[in-house]
């Protein structure tokens, strides 16, 4: 008998499209952001070399032949020591709980350490496949490498361990291959022309902040945060007119951050202005105003205008 399909002159379907959720966890400062940025060709999420730069999920949607990629970059997994921390952390495990794929960053230069044993334990019961990327494999002996994967291996066998380097790129065609293998069967779920679900706004917040982070240390890039107030587009003239409040818990703070005859505060204006120009692909006039609120990230309200 000749089948309906070749009655009707159909092709062969072609092989079956995948998407899904893709969870990048780990601890605060293996690369996590580094590594969405890198697969997204853009920077979506900020880096710096502080720990808990990222504080929101953050969506990346990357869209190829044979998949869509929903990846969703976390904070980091911590100890938290604040409402905000515990905010952050709570998001992190969210995500990982939606997610159809878990993709374990493990920083290779830092090694195991008793946070990233306590996860593998968790993965182990988890139901949602599993890939680890073992990260900044740029500044790791081969020997190390392979060594980690063994320890891996052990504490999680049979799942995959993929050596990659965010920054440079070396090897994250492999994990995404690996990954799309443990994608559901799925069309896609966004259209092939969006790259994230978050406004303008959130990322002319973050570019700021990362700013900020960048150019002060000790307690302020853990007590500071950054609330846009406005932010007008003017067509006609190709330019986004933004004004954003520096929130920080403490006069000394405002001091720091504004600077000796306010030189702080304009170089990062000056640099977060260059930035958003780039993002935005606009002029941007950028107006920096700082706040002292003695509490902000320990208050319900505050972080929840944050969108924390
Ligand atoms: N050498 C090297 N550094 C990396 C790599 N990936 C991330 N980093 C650096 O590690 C730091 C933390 O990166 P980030 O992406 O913010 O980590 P996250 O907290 O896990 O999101 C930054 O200074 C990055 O430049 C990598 O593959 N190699
Ligand atoms: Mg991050």
């Amino acid at each position: 008998m000749i089948d309906e399909q070749h009655q009707r002159g159909k092709p062969a379907d072609p092989p079956e499209y995948r998407a899904g959720f893709v969870a990048l966890v780990g601890r605060p400062n293996v690369g996590k952001s580094t590594l969405l940025n890198q697969i997204m060709g853009r920077k979506l999420a900020i880096v710096t070399p502080k720990p808990q730069t990222t504080r929101h999920r953050i969506l990346g949607v990357e869209t190829r032949p044979a998949a869509q990629f929903l990846f969703v970059d976390t904070p980091g997994l911590h100890q938290p020591h604040n409402l905000m921390g515990e905010r952050m952390v709570k998001t992190a495990r969210q995500s990982l709980a939606d997610a159809d794929v878990a993709l374990w960053v493990v920083d290779a230069a830092a090694g195991l350490f008793d946070d990233d044993r306590a996860l593998a334990g968790e993965f182990a019961s988890a139901r949602q496949p599993l890939v680890i990327a073992l990260n900044k494999l740029d500044r790791v002996p081969r020997a190390r490498l392979l060594e980690l994967s063994q320890q891996l291996g052990e504490l999680l066998p049979g799942r995959h361990v993929v050596p990659v380097s965010a920054l440079t790129g070396d090897n994250v065609g492999e994990l995404l291959t690996t990954v799309e293998s443990h994608l559901p069967v799925s069309p896609a779920l966004f259209p092939a022309d969006v790259q994230t679900d978050l406004p303008e706004r959130f990322f002319a917040a973050e570019i700021v902040r990362e700013q900020l982070l960048l150019a002060t240390h000790e307690e302020v890039p853990y007590q500071s945060a950054v609330r846009i107030e406005s932010f007008e587009e003017r067509p006609g003239k190709n330019l986004v007119v933004i004004a954003a409040t520096i929130l920080v818990a403490r006069t000394s703070q405002r001091a720091i951050v504004l600077g000796e005859k306010g030189a702080r505060i304009k170089h990062i204006g000056q640099q977060a202005r260059h930035e958003l120009e780039r993002f935005l692909d606009v002029r941007v006039y950028l107006e920096l105003h700082v706040k002292v609120d003695e509490k902000w990230f320990t208050k319900a309200h505050a972080l929840g205008e944050l969108g924390l």
